[in-house]
């Protein structure tokens, strides 16, 4: 079997779009007095779409989420750490799902979101195309990615749309709970041998760039941002979450005895990289409170890799999107038999 891209349903913006200027206008209105949006209620095509793109790549995004974590449940150090992470990963896979409903309610068929996601037709976070080499990656994963996560999640539940608005509320309190184990992890790590240092050093370095990539790109390269806060979709924006994310977190680093790294850059403030595409590590100066407004100083990530990443050319893209491609082909004959369809035997036995 192979997959296809789906063609069915095609859901794009349209700034062109002529909408019903009193329906516009009451719509904004119901949003300004901060009413939520209910999915049978009337919508311009650009919030319905705005909205679907949204759920559906966070949908996407905690499905794929789960396999960096997930390749480590058979090795994790311990069985209070084992039982802790198949929970962790089985949350993410359940938030994945109630997210896919959100979105079908939005218009999109699930089995085209799944396929879309196999072709690599559309997104999911930026996070999830590196790899995670060791245990304390599981650990940077669980206390800056779902840190990440949390924050900004925190302001989409303040969003506008009813159903994405309490799936939120229903998360954030999962993640609250993945966010205490990945710190509890690092603590441990912090708090243990030369080598368990360096490592959690290490793996830390890994994830600080992608993490500060994770809000989207800065605010003025940000296409979507703009109609988005108008309509509630968003509450804040790309550049205001990485700056609460940096508040919250260098100075957490720098107390566990955690050293943030940038990469090294030309005059113009170019990444430099040597004729083998390497960059060099450099300790980021810019990490410091300023007294006055009480916000941290850092170096912007490389963004050049942002958006190799996100078109598809990071490190596991291929991987991550293989696997799923892989378990969707296997899952076929399942979905067939649930549905009374003529089954036929799972893959491999035919
Ligand atoms: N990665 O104009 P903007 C989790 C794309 S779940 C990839 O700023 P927007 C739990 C963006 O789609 C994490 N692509 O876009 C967990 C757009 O592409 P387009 C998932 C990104 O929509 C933890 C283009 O760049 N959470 O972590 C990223 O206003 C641990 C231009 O960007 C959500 O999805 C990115 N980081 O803002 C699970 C939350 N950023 O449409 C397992 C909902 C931007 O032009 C383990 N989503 N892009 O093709 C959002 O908050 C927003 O959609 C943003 C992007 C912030 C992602």
């Amino acid at each position: 079997m192979s997959v296809s891209a789906a063609t069915e349903t095609e859901l794009k913006m349209n700034w062109d779009a002529q909408e019903d200027p009193a329906l516009s206008a009451a719509f904004q209105a119901r949003i300004d007095a901060g009413e939520l949006i209910e999915a049978d209620d009337w919508m311009p095509h650009n919030y319905r779409v705005g909205m679907l793109r949204m759920s559906e790549h966070h949908a996407n995004s905690e499905i794929v989420g789960a396999l960096p974590e997930g390749e480590w449940i058979t090795r994790a150090p311990s069985l209070f750490r084992k039982l802790a992470l198949v929970a962790k990963v089985q949350d993410e896979v359940g938030h994945g799902q109630m997210l896919y409903r959100v979105s079908q309610d939005l218009g999109k068929p699930r089995d085209q979101m799944l396929r879309d996601l196999c072709v690599g037709k559309t997104k999911y976070h930026n996070v999830f195309n590196y790899p995670a080499p060791t245990w304390a990656d599981v650990a940077a994963i669980q206390w800056l990615v779902d840190g990440a996560a949390i924050m900004n999640q925190k302001s989409l539940a303040d969003g506008s749309y009813g159903p994405y608005v309490r799936t939120m509320r229903r998360i954030n309190m999962e993640e609250a709970f993945h966010f205490k184990s990945g710190e509890d992890m690092v603590l441990t790590l912090m708090s243990g041998t030369p080598r368990q240092k360096q490592m959690t050093q290490e793996a830390f370095d890994r994830w600080w760039g992608p993490c500060l990539m994770f809000f989207g790109p800065p605010d003025k390269e940000s296409s979507k941002t703009g109609p988005f806060m108008q309509w509630r979709i968003k509450t804040q924006t790309n550049d205001t979450l990485r700056q609460k994310f940096v508040d919250r977190f260098a100075p957490a680093a720098l107390d566990l005895g955690l050293k943030i790294h940038t990469w090294k850059r030309d005059a113009e403030g170019r990444v430099v990289r040597d004729a083998g595409g390497q960059r060099t590590v450099i300790p980021d100066d810019n990490i410091r409170m300023d007294e006055r407004t009480g916000a941290w100083g850092f170096t912007q990530p490389d963004w050049d890799e942002f958006y190799q990443v996100i078109r598809g050319a990071g490190p596991l893209n291929k991987q991550r999107v293989g696997l799923r491609r892989f378990s969707y082909e296997q899952g076929q004959w399942v979905r067939k038999a649930v549905l009374g369809q003529s089954a036929g035997l799972p893959p491999g036995r035919n």
